[in-house]
């Protein structure tokens, strides 16, 4: 079982993110590249996105290409034996400080090769905020990840900082303007090291990745969970949004991956920009950025 070190520990508190390389065992990672090879055959059949897939704009039934495989862990088992092993909720526990442990969703984001889309500068807590911020995303790379094939970037201490503006034009765009002030992409930090390594960042550290220009695809599958006593912030971009009391209730002890619900909810002093007025596609964050408007920092000059 991988073991988290003091120092690892300290490094997530000081910087807002963490890599731990030879997080999974080479049967592991092999299980989920063959289930994630399988899903992407599978989205051959298609040519709309829908719940399961968020499809690139070239995607073709010869040649399937897709930004994103949505809720990973409820699409293949493996994803959901991963995600509640030991390996993660070792890592998770002493990070979020509690063994209650809620997911808040999966997405599985395939950068194909050869232009897969950038996911442009942003906060998490922008999207999603909670009565408090003992959240985070844990990055598993399906796939080796260097400079070339549009590694996750960050930004240290940024978790610690204020939570930016994510609009244009009036409307919530999911993505930093690159103009702000309190935006130093100079500061950026690539996250790239070889598949079955992961990062982990703080819900409210800035990150965003560059498009694929490699000729290898770039599969990094997300986990984002949170202590389970962060309740989700009602008008934000909720995984519960549009559900009665009752299914809210089920289904945040449904994703559940450690300890239990608890009704308390605790109130922390953080603070909150509500993702407000919403963009005219919300579906994914590739959707909420270009039916928002956001301004590309990574366009080419
Ligand atoms: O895939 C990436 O590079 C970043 C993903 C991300 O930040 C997101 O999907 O919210």
């Amino acid at each position: 079982m991988l073991m988290i070190t003091d120092e690892k520990i300290e490094q997530y508190n000081r910087d807002g993110f963490v890599f731990i390389e030879n997080a999974l065992t080479s049967t592991q990672l092999q299980s989920m590249q063959s289930a994630t090879a399988r899903l992407i055959a599978e989205s051959a059949r298609i040519t709309k996105s829908n719940d399961q897939y968020d499809l690139d704009t070239n995607h073709t039934s010869a040649n399937p290409r897709l930004t994103r495989i949505k809720l990973p862990h409820l699409l293949d088992p493996i994803f959901n034996q991963v995600l509640k092993s030991e390996q993660i909720l070792g890592l998770l526990r002493p990070l979020l400080g509690t063994d209650n442990i809620r997911l808040h969703t999966s997405k599985l984001n395939t950068k194909e090769p050869d232009g897969g889309q950038a996911v442009e500068w942003h906060q998490d807590w922008a999207f999603y905020p909670h009565t408090n911020d003992d959240l985070l995303a844990v990055g598993i790379l399906l796939e080796d990840v260097d400079e070339e094939n549009g590694p996750l970037q960050v930004i240290a201490g940024t978790h610690r900082a204020s939570v930016l503006d994510h609009s244009s034009n009036g409307v919530f765009c999911g993505a930093i303007d690159p103009a702000d002030p309190l935006f130093d992409q100079s500061k950026a930090v690539s996250l790239t090291g070889k598949a079955g390594s992961l990062s982990i960042h703080h819900v409210r550290t800035l990150h965003g990745s560059a498009p694929n220009n490699s000729d290898r695809a770039r599969k990094i599958l997300f986990y984002e969970c949170g202590a389970a006593d962060a309740w989700p912030l009602n008008g934000s971009s909720s995984t519960y949004t549009g559900m009665s009391q009752e299914t809210i209730w089920s289904e945040m002890q449904a994703r559940i991956i450690s300890g239990e619900q608890p009704k308390q909810a605790r109130l922390a002093n953080v603070p909150v920009l509500m993702p407000v007025p919403p963009p005219p596609d919300a579906t994914s964050i590739f959707k909420v950025q270009e039916s928002g408007g956001a301004v590309s920092a990574f366009a080419e000059s």
